[in-house]
């Protein structure tokens, strides 16, 4: 095992590494930014490291900086926590060329899960369910005729190497499809630094589901279920659960195996996620996301399992000691995620003191946070300050539970999402479970 690790993060998520990392008893270092001097994964670390300014380029992302903090302090391990350099395949890189063990996949998985056309391809052969589009990347408009007539419209074009829903376009008609393909081309080019794009049949109004996995990096992978992330807003998730409460077990276990036997087939290490759109009945795979993610914690509790615990034994290469039937799902868990925002505002962000700050707390309640009354957000980084999950025996009582928590959540200084939470908590179309990607453009 490892005697130290570097978390090369900040906020709730440097401070969850922290945490497993001091069940497991190994030492910890943080880096900091200048900006982040007060921040508590500073001072629950065993030490800490200042790398740099407080803007992310100068600090989070800035690679010399992070690698010689983990030479001066002797650390063995980076975790790369979530965003940041959690996926870039460059950092990856430079850390085994410093003999620093990244915690997460290889190089050329991350390399060609970045790819999404390829991720698809590998999709498709590991009889993992895909929508009907192009293979590969897509030359010229003619091209991308041929395949709109053969899918049938409407499609959707989307950036080999986007994601998150940045740089897509939808066509309705032919007119449409050679109005946005060389946008689009363009639009690629600009944002992810290569013109690729793929056209696939467009889904009006679908949930997204995600199934988590888990892999030894040597041909063993299992799942832990779904989560249900539909509750979004441009492209932000607001809300998670598990299980999905619309999916009966046949479905659930068959595209829960399916992801699993990806992940095997490709020698997955670590944690990982597939994400996959879901209307009447069918699954389609999107993406896999190769790192740990925000709302990993909704499948922790349901499964009775520490991700944190697994990516890092598993980077240190040790054996997956559990088995698919030791993963069974217990009850249901929500995450709500509390930005510092204002919902009345067009969510606009919203930095400031956090006075008065009181956390709720009682059973079956899980608060990952890095606030504390008196601590100055800085406004350089992401806005969300907290999550709050919560476990029930049902999904009833597990929004019941997120109702009371939210209720018991105080804070002054700046504006939150808890009150929009506690409206959806009460929306008759997430209570009945049947809500989709539409359901904030069209209700609360
Ligand atoms: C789609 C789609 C409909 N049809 N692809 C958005 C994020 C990116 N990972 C994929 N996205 C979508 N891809 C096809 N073929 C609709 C979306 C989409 C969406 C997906 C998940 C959650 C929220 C969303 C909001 C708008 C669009």
């Amino acid at each position: 095992m490892f005697n130290k690790i570097l978390i090369a993060n900040r906020g709730e998520i440097a401070i969850r590494v922290i945490r497993a990392c001091k069940e497991l008893g190994i030492k910890t270092v943080a880096v900091y930014s200048k900006a982040d001097s007060m921040s508590l994964h500073r001072m629950l670390a065993d030490e800490a490291v200042c790398i740099g300014e407080a803007a992310s380029i100068d600090s989070y992302l800035y690679i010399p900086n992070i690698i010689s903090a983990a030479q001066i302090t002797g650390a063995e391990a980076i975790h790369p926590g979530y965003g940041f350099l959690s996926e870039n395949q460059n950092f990856v890189e430079i850390c085994e060329a410093h003999d620093i063990k990244f915690i997460g996949p290889s190089l050329n998985t991350m390399m060609n899960m970045s790819d999404k056309a390829m991720a698809k391809r590998i999709a498709r052969e590991a009889s993992v369910p895909v929508l009907p589009g192009s293979e590969g990347a897509v030359k010229d408009v003619e091209d991308a005729k041929t395949i709109a007539k053969e899918v049938g419209f409407p499609v959707i074009i989307k950036a080999s190497f986007g994601g998150g829903g940045r740089g897509m376009r939808i066509a309705r008609d032919l007119k449409e499809l050679s109005h946005y393909f060389e946008i689009a081309q363009n639009e690629a080019l600009s944002a992810f630094g290569n013109p690729d794009v793929y056209i696939e049949k467009f889904v009006e109004n679908p949930k997204h589901i995600e199934v988590q996995v888990l892999g030894d990096g040597k041909g063993k992978a299992l799942y832990l279920y779904e989560r249900d992330c539909s509750v979004q807003r441009k492209h932000q998730k607001l809300i998670e659960e598990s299980p999905c409460p619309v999916l009966d077990d046949a479905q659930r276990e068959d595209i829960c195996k399916r992801a699993a036997s990806l992940a095997a087939m490709i020698k997955y290490e670590g944690a990982g996620t597939l994400e996959f759109l879901y209307d009447k009945g069918q699954f389609f795979f999107m993406e896999m996301n190769t790192r740990l993610q925000v709302e990993h914690g909704v499948s922790e509790m349901v499964c009775n399992q520490d991700l944190v615990k697994w990516q890092i034994k598993i980077a240190a290469g040790e054996e997956l000691t559990i088995d698919q039937e030791d993963i069974k799902i217990n009850g249901h868990a929500i995450e709500c995620r509390i930005n510092a925002e204002d919902p009345e505002n067009n969510f606009m962000p919203d930095a400031g003191k956090a006075e008065q700050l009181i956390f709720p707390g009682g059973p079956n309640v899980r608060i990952d946070s890095f606030i504390y009354s008196g601590y100055e957000i800085p406004p350089y980084y992401d806005s969300m300050v907290a999550k709050f999950l919560v476990w029930g025996n049902d999904r009833e009582e597990a929004i019941n539970r997120m109702k009371r928590v939210l209720s018991e959540f105080k804070v002054e200084g700046f504006s939150t999402t808890a009150d929009f939470h506690a409206k959806v908590m009460d929306n008759k179309t997430f209570t009945n479970g049947k809500y989709t990607t539409k359901f904030l453009e069209e209700n609360v």
